[in-house]
């Protein structure tokens, strides 16, 4: 496994040849669905720019089965990608700037930029900076790839993605691996930029642009195969390990309806969870006796603590208990305990680490820690019952559902990234037959993924069609816009990021 791995490391993008080796052909979807909307695409993109595609790239958002923000702790997740992807299709152009035009263009009207990576990203939470992210990855960030790029190509782009935003399916990371793609296989370095070194680009470009994110949803959205989902570790070193889920059940994903738009809110939210795990980790370190750690910063996160400690998860948990206080610490009880006067020193490679100390007066280093050393477990014991075949299937998949179950408590008990609609989808899940049920992504809104016994997938759809439908308080709206499969579907571990053969743009 170790050295079929390396070899995937060193993998370039795959280029395909034909739809069905990208999307799952279940009753004839292929020609029915997929090649109805690249061929919408390619109309588009004529009447926009005059003449038609020449290639296709695309990207795919995830689903993370377990293991919730314990990425950016250096922790392993279990995701697999969806089938719900970006599409950008795409021409040189003769001048020295980008055009990109969406097929949504009331919600992303067209915008042109130049072809400069070095430009700064726009102001706010503006989805062309989704874009940049990806073109930097490729243009911007490592000198050994963009100095063999003597001058960018201009390009012409039309976009179409069915990853709904701010859901918790990493549509960011979709749309920046997709743009990545685009930069790559425009400018000739599709067969330089091997995969793993393209996912920890992506990483790198989308923390530039705000959120301190780790690295599972661009890793995955590069990685993935049809019917796999993934073991990712980051440590050592990146892996994509191969996971089985039983035959048995299938994955179903709820949008809840209630968008979380991070960039928003990362101050307090999703950037500030960062904050709290790295307090948490200098004061573990400092109590167990590290006292230069906390002002050399020898660990960069909780994997490398627990690595030198040699601790297990539970001598982990233990350690928490012992030494961090649940129910807040102030800014200054923070301090007190470092023995520091100034906290921002101690966070200088986090984005928007000062929005986070100056909008906070509580960090949570108990609960935050707790749920982190829990899930890393939890991670490790799916895969090992995934893996076990000698275990009964009904107690598999008991067991499965199960983890996700806690996994969901831990998210909304203790590191408080839950919501009020996700609580309830979830249970509304659990009381329809599925046997867990759990928010997926960074959570405060976004969707819940459910594990279902196959046999009872349509009276759980049913079931769970009356959260979007059911009469709800005077003035309370979901965000429903059209048909309700959009919200609520079964899905099945799709393909990864790819460039599809420009062949098939002749024949289509
Ligand atoms: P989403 O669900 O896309 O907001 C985010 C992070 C992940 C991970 C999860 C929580 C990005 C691009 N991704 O995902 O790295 O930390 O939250 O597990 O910010």
């Amino acid at each position: 496994m170790e050295s079929e791995q390396q070899d995937t490391n060193l993998e370039f993008v795959p280029i395909l040849n034909h739809l069905p080796e990208i999307y799952h052909d279940n009753n004839g979807e292929v020609k029915q669905k997929h090649e109805g909307r690249f061929k919408n695409l390619k109309d588009r993109f004529k009447q926009i720019y005059g003449v038609v595609p020449k290639y296709f790239c695309r990207a795919p958002g995830r689903v993370n089965i377990i293991g919730e923000h314990i990425d950016y702790c250096g922790y392993s997740v279990l995701p697999a990608a969806i089938e719900q992807d970006f599409v950008m299709a795409y021409v040189l152009n003769e001048a020295d700037e980008i055009e990109l035009n969406n097929i949504d263009k009331d919600q992303y009207p067209a915008e042109k930029i130049s072809t400069d990576p070095f430009q700064k990203f726009k102001e706010g939470p503006h989805w062309i900076n989704y874009f940049l992210c990806g073109y930097k990855a490729v243009l911007a960030i490592d000198e050994k790839y963009y100095s063999q790029v003597t001058k960018p190509r201009g390009l012409k782009i039309m976009i179409d993605s069915l990853v709904p935003p701010a859901a918790g399916v990493s549509s960011s990371s979709a749309f920046t691996v997709c743009a990545s793609i685009v930069a790559l296989h425009a400018n000739g370095l599709e067969t330089k930029i091997p995969k793993g070194d393209l996912s920890k680009l992506c990483v790198l470009a989308e923390r530039m642009a705000g959120t301190a994110c780790g690295g599972m949803d661009q890793t995955i959205s590069i990685f993935a195969e049809k019917n796999q989902a993934k073991l990712i570790e980051f440590n050592p070193t990146l892996k994509a390990i191969d996971v089985k889920i039983p035959a048995s059940v299938v994955l179903a994903i709820g949008n809840s309806l209630t968008p979380s738009p991070k960039l928003l809110t990362l101050g307090t939210r999703y950037n500030k969870r960062v904050v709290e795990c790295r307090f948490a980790l200098l004061i573990l370190a400092l109590r167990t006796g590290d006292i230069s750690h906390a002002k050399e910063q020898k660990f960069k996160n909780f994997y490398e603590f627990q690595k030198h400690l040699g601790y297990s998860y539970q001598q982990m948990l233990e350690l928490v208990s012992s030494h961090l206080q649940k129910g807040g610490y102030t800014p200054d009880k923070v301090k007190k305990e470092l023995g520091i006067d100034d906290l921002t020193d101690l966070l200088k490679d986090i984005p928007y680490a000062n929005e986070v100390i100056s909008q906070n007066y509580q960090f949570h280093l108990f609960e935050r820690a707790y749920h982190v050393f829990g899930e890393a477990s939890r991670v490790y014991e799916f895969k090992e019952l995934c893996d076990d075949e000698t275990l009964d299937e009904a107690v598999k998949v008991q067991k499965l559902g199960q983890l996700m179950n806690d996994s969901h408590k831990s998210c909304r008990d203790l590191y408080d990234c839950s919501s009020p609609e996700l609580d309830e989808i979830t249970q509304l899940s659990r009381d329809s037959g599925a046997l867990g049920s759990r928010l997926t992504g960074a959570g405060w809104g976004g969707c819940s993924v459910s594990l279902i016994p196959k046999d009872n997938l349509e009276q759980f759809l049913d079931k769970v069609f009356t959260y979007y439908t059911k009469e709800r308080e005077p003035g309370y709206q979901l965000w429903i816009t059209d048909d309700l499969e959009r919200y609520l579907f079964a899905t099945q571990p799709g393909k990864g990021a790819c460039i599809l053969d420009p062949q098939y743009c002749l024949w289509m």
